[in-house]
């Protein structure tokens, strides 16, 4: 396959969570294509973030991908990420991000929210055993053209279970449910245990960031 990506592109993160751009950034580091954040971007004014109306994580990724690039005129890459937690039903799901509130936007500040929704996840599974804790991360990340059309998407995973209250929040690292989320296969530490090379080594950000890399740099 060809690469989607007309050569001397640079590529937008449409992005305004901080820490993704971090991750990123690091992950991306080894390709040869210059990435900027939406901060760096914003000299016209903040860009209005869109409403992530779509019932799965491919849907949102384009969407955000496209609503980015036709604002910016730029190439751009989003993902759209969340936790799965199989004993409730895959929730949090799209609605990761906003879980406290059932999905709505409060503008409550990041880490404010970050708390709310462990401690709702947290709740929900009082009494459930271990081996009925099974998580995963969800990272699907789109790429779309200055026109906003999606040319490429790609998703990856990262498996692990919600530790006992007791056991977990634990961690400075990374962010959301981090602190919550022992990492399979040993299920020892948690996401925010991990230094950030690990994390995206090992990560369903990580993973996707790979498969969209690869498809990029194939020529
Ligand atoms: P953008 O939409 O601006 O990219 P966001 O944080 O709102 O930022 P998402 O809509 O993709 O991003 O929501 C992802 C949520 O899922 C995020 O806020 C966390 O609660 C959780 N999440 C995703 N990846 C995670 C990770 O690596 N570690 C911990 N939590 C994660």
């Amino acid at each position: 396959m060809n690469s989607p990506l007309p050569p001397g592109t640079t590529l937008a993160l449409a992005t305004g969570n901080p820490h993704k751009v971090q991750e990123m950034r690091a992950i991306f580091a080894d390709l040869r294509i210059p990435i900027i954040g939406l901060a760096d971007l914003t000299a016209g004014g903040p860009i209005p973030e869109p409403a992530e109306t779509g019932d799965t994580f491919e849907a949102n990724s384009a969407l955000k991908a496209a609503w980015y690039a036709r604002r910016t005129g730029m190439w751009c890459l989003a993902d759209d990420s969340g936790l799965e937690i199989d004993a409730l039903g895959g929730r949090p799901g799209v609605i990761s991000s906003h879980y406290s509130t059932d999905g709505r936007e409060t503008g409550a500040a990041r880490a404010e929210r970050d708390a709310a929704n462990n401690a709702r996840v947290l709740r929900e599974l009082q009494g459930v055993p271990p081996e009925r804790r099974a998580a995963r991360f969800v990272c699907v990340m789109s790429i779309a053209d200055p026109e906003g059309r999606v040319v490429l998407q790609r998703r990856g995973e990262f498996e692990g279970r919600i530790g006992l209250p007791g056991q977990v929040p634990r961690g400075s690292h990374g962010f959301g449910y981090d602190p919550l989320f022992l990492v399979a296969p040993d299920f020892v530490r948690t996401g925010a245990e991990l230094a950030e090379s690990e994390k995206n080594a090992r990560s369903h950000r990580g993973a996707a960031a790979r498969l969209i890399a690869s498809a990029l740099r194939s020529v």
